[in-house]
């Protein structure tokens, strides 16, 4: 088996960076990006000045202001972000087609086979940071290892600005110290079951086999079991988006009349909607369509941009559709699209809080 090359690129206090970009004279002081502290707003994110605070991502800005009264407290300019967001998207898939982005500031790169700096990651990883200094004017932490659990590790290692390696041969020495608190998905829960065990670093919980750590953590029993070796199989899921959902159906008998086509919608809606319910939250719907199939074989196809479709709006453009040959149906389908591949950017969920946990 190859050993992969794995980058994990995560932009240093996001928002608040590019906003102390955009005004230099916000450097060096406590700034924050966030809603107003006189409406109950909480912070998105801060810059390290403020970190020495105590003020964190998810702080109420309230309460961030009694930390520091001299803490400047910006709100949200989330189109810029996304611009940002999409010059360093850019300059990642100049490494590589594998890029895998967590959220508007952060991916992990496969680099296995890229050709770029004699094939280094670690190259690759410093030429990145420079590139996005000098682009996109804000700084970007990397780390590079042989997996992503590794190289999410690796990158706030030296957070922030930072570039940390962990190599195939260091990989026992590195996860030996490892403190179990930084491996990914374990949260506040997990933490103090793992603390009241006794475990503190990865070699503690090396010491505990895989049957006992899934009877205690269940399933994440034997990811712990793994990470606590620095093995991960995940994968790097490049994004490849679906571009629409639909439900279709073909009926037995052709429906002749409006009514029997209106009648037949519930039940596709019902199909539709719960395969809907069934893709990740990620996916922002632009349009609404239906599509007809008559019995003369010849379709249409009616789209109204409608982001949250109920059974009247598909009810109205059957109707609409249907007037347009008034024949026969022997087919019905009812969807959505998403926004294009090039707005997916858009799409991307950002990450609420840090301490999930994964059981
Ligand atoms: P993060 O990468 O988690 O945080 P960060 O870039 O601000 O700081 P660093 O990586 O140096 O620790 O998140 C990226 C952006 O996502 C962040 O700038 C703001 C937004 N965000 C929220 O809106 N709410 C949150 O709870 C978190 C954690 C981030
Ligand atoms: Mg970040």
């Amino acid at each position: 088996m190859t050993v992969r090359k794995i980058i994990h690129c995560d932009c240093d206090c996001f928002y608040a960076a590019v906003e102390i970009r955009d005004d230099p004279s916000l450097a060096g002081r406590p700034v924050a990006v966030g809603g107003d502290p006189g409406k109950r707003g909480v912070l998105s994110t801060c810059n390290y000045e403020a970190r020495e605070y105590g003020i964190h991502s998810a702080m109420p800005s309230a309460y961030a202001k009694r930390l520091c009264p001299d803490l400047i407290i910006l709100p949200h300019n989330f189109e810029k972000y996304k611009e940002v967001s999409l010059l360093i998207r850019d300059i990642f898939f100049d490494y590589s087609e594998l890029v895998e982005p967590l959220s508007l500031d952060e991916a992990y790169l496969d680099v296995t086979d890229s050709d770029r700096c004699q094939g280094s990651g670690t190259l690759m990883a410093q030429e990145i940071r420079q590139r996005v200094k000098e682009t996109a004017g804000i700084t970007i932490s990397a780390g590079v290892a042989p997996n992503k659990y590794l190289a999410k590790i690796a990158s706030d290692w030296k957070k922030p600005d930072g570039l940390f390696v962990i190599t195939p041969e260091n990989i026992d020495e590195f996860v030996r110290e490892l403190p179990v608190k930084k491996i990914h998905g374990v949260g506040k829960v997990t933490a103090r079951k793992l603390d009241r065990l006794g475990i503190e670093t990865c070699s503690d919980l090396q010491t505990f086999s895989v049957f006992e750590l899934t009877e205690e953590f269940g399933r994440f029993g034997k990811n712990l079991y793994d990470f606590a070796r620095g093995i991960d199989t995940r994968e790097v899921q490049p994004v490849r988006k679906r571009k629409s959902l639909s439900v279709e159906h073909t009926f037995d008998k052709d429906l002749n009349t409006l009514e029997q086509c209106l009648d037949q919608t519930p039940e596709l809606f019902v199909a539709f909607k719960s395969r809907l319910n069934r893709l990740d939250s990620e996916y922002r719907v632009t349009k609404s369509f239906v599509k007809l199939k008559f019995t003369d074989f010849s379709s249409t196809t009616l789209e109204r941009g409608l982001t949250n479709p109920r059974i009247s709006d598909f009810k109205a453009l059957i109707e609409e559709a249907w007037q347009r040959n008034e024949l026969g149906v022997r087919l019905m389908g009812v969807g959505v699209r998403f926004v294009d591949l090039s707005d997916e950017i858009d799409a991307l969920q950002l990450p609420l809080s840090k301490d999930r946990d994964w059981l």
